[in-house]
């Protein structure tokens, strides 16, 4: 998926820099050939826009595809250079706490990242799936904050700076905030939370026959890997556990898959994941309960999708 504020720019890299400055003993400014000459860090990771699902918030249930519910998040593999790497290079003054990104396009975008994550595992994302990462993507360079909202993931980046404080950008006050039912809003909620979905069959398909059906979806979490997932087929009363291909890794999308015998009554398909620090996907009811009405960001409730005895799929409230 692509997501941006103000269009795609037209950059072009060799007048593009990447300046990094602040609490630094050595102010540094980086062409993109430049960092091409740095180790490389690859690693598949999850992108997930924090307005993701947050159609399913809504009073309504709205007749919806996976995609449309639950598309805003994608799943590559990431190379680029550590910032430590060029950190370590500037120098890390001693009071420096976070880091601030800012960007060549026209959205104004800035976001604060806390020093020891960025230290942990941010890196300047250069390749996508091996290749030059798209225009749409942030060409020539974007931050890439593992596991947290996909704002922060800054793209066509062009300064980091090393503050004492975070800066209160407006997609950090304004935006990206989530509204609480007492009328406060949570700042800074980076980790995107234990999510699954059936993808299918999922909303807008049909099953055309009685018998056994994969039930397979995605599964990821912004604090760690898929340790399991369950599925229902009778709204929740009754789980079983699907089976995860391969080996789940940290921040990164999950497949899972379960065998299931339709036998042409209705049924309410559900997933629920839980990730290697404990976390249980919530239900839906769980979330709304934490938030104001208005609130649309971080919803990771559990997802229904109803099945007719007609084999009819479709995005419900259960
Ligand atoms: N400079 C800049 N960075 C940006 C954005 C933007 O509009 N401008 N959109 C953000 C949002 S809201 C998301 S969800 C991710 C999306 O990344 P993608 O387009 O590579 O999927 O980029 C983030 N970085
Ligand atoms: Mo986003």
């Amino acid at each position: 998926f692509e997501r941006h504020h103000a269009g795609i720019p037209a950059i072009d890299p060799e007048q593009h820099r990447l300046v990094i400055h602040g609490l630094v003993r050595q102010p540094l400014s980086f062409s993109y050939e430049d960092l091409l000459a740095y180790p490389q860090h690859s690693r598949v990771y999850f992108l997930e826009c924090s307005g993701n699902s947050g159609a399913n918030t809504g009073a309504v249930a709205g007749d919806s595809s996976a995609a449309a519910l639950h598309g805003l998040v994608s799943g590559a593999q990431w190379s680029g250079v550590l910032l430590s790497t060029l950190l370590e290079e500037a120098g890390i003054v001693e009071g420096a706490t976070w880091i601030t990104a800012t960007e060549a396009d026209g959205a104004s975008m800035g976001r604060s990242v806390p020093l020891n994550k960025a230290l942990k595992d941010v890196f300047i994302g250069l390749y996508q799936n091996g290749e030059p990462i798209r225009p749409e993507q942030g060409y020539p360079m974007r931050l890439f904050v593992p596991g947290w909202e996909g704002n922060v993931s800054v793209k066509w980046l062009s300064q980091i700076k090393l503050t004492n404080a975070p800066a209160n950008f407006k997609d950090e006050t304004s935006r990206y905030t989530d509204f609480l039912a007492d009328g406060k809003a949570l700042q800074f909620t980076y980790p995107m939370g234990v999510k699954s979905v059936i993808t299918s069959p999922s909303g807008q398909m049909a099953l055309r026959r009685t018998g056994v059906h994969e039930l397979t979806g995605l599964a990821w979490s912004g604090s760690g890997a898929i340790s399991r997932v369950e599925v229902s087929a009778d709204s929740g009363r009754t789980w079983a556990d699907a089976l995860i291909e391969g080996e789940s890794q940290a921040l990164a999308l999950t497949r899972f898959r379960l065998p299931w015998l339709w036998e042409g009554a209705p049924a309410v398909l559900q997933s629920r994941a839980t990730d290697s620090a404990g976390n249980v996907q919530p239900t839906r009811s769980a979330v709304l309960a934490l938030y104001d009405a208005a609130n649309r960001y971080h919803f990771n409730g559990i997802q229904s999708w109803d099945v007719s005895a007609q084999g009819v799929i479709k995005n419900v409230y259960a």
